[in-house]
């Protein structure tokens, strides 16, 4: 039996990606909850691990050399993961090039675009008095809708992101593709992508890992509803 992982994590989509990705690789973990709500990010214990300040973050008892070995950054543990377990990274060196271009396309362009959308319209939209910059807000939502068309279309080509075997590329991208709600799209003009999120947000290990500590997140239950009606993404799970 595997000594369990130690998962360092907050309820965000990133914090997603690894325990979706630990649960569809069949790995024993344990949730180590850091509330960057609250500042934890910056403890000394974890700042030893995660320079940056930033989850998620594992610690895996049996590394490489069968030493424990802390890694960050979500693209990185995603990587390890699947080349520690041989799955989801596809079968040839062809597939391993397709995933690695559409987990560094995440990395490197949705994920940071879409955080300053979660930010600017969301966030700031919520303070008293809610804060609105109409150029960031059209900038950046903008370069979303761009690159989801990106995504729609590759996914008009291929079953999953990377080809038509499921990685840790979907796996990488479903949990912020899931929240295109907050970020100002639509999806009635990406139907490949809204396809995609609906068979990749029904995998029991997605439900699972999407869920996890779930109640600490503060969603509002209309949201919820709404995106459970329309999409069928995100389980059962009610804000109370
Ligand atoms: N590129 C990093 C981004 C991680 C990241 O932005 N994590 C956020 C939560 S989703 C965080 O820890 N934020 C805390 C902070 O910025 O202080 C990754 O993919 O792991």
């Amino acid at each position: 039996m595997a000594a369990p992982i130690d998962l360092y994590y907050w309820t965000t989509p990133n914090g997603w990606k690894v325990s979706i990705a630990l649960e569809e690789m069949g790995l024993p973990y344990t949730v180590k909850l850091v509330d960057i709500d609250n500042g934890e990010q910056n403890n000394p214990e974890f700042l030893a691990l995660a320079p940056n300040a930033k989850i998620p973050m594992i610690v895996d008892p049996e590394g490489p050399d069968g030493a424990p070995i802390a890694v960050f950054e979500s693209g990185a543990i995603l990587q390890y993961l699947a080349r520690k377990t041989g799955q989801f990274y596809g079968p040839t060196e062809r597939d391993r090039v397709s995933v690695d271009m559409w987990v560094m396309w995440q990395m490197s362009g949705l994920g940071p675009i879409a955080g300053q959308t979660h930010h600017f319209l969301r966030a700031l939209g919520r303070r008293n008095p809610p804060v609105v910059h109409d150029y960031p807000n059209e900038r950046f939502t903008k370069e979303v809708a761009r690159l989801y068309k990106v995504l729609d279309e590759q996914l008009g080509r291929t079953r999953y992101v990377a080809g038509d075997f499921y990685s840790i590329a979907d796996m990488c991208i479903w949990p912020w593709a899931s929240q295109w709600m907050r970020q100002g799209q639509t999806m009635h003009d990406k139907h490949n992508m809204r396809r995609w999120l609906v068979e990749v947000g029904h995998r029991p290990a997605v439900r699972k890992g999407r869920l996890i500590e779930a109640h600490r997140r503060g969603e509002d239950p209309d949201e919820i509803a709404h995106r459970e009606e329309l999409m069928g993404v995100t389980g059962t799970h009610k804000v109370p």
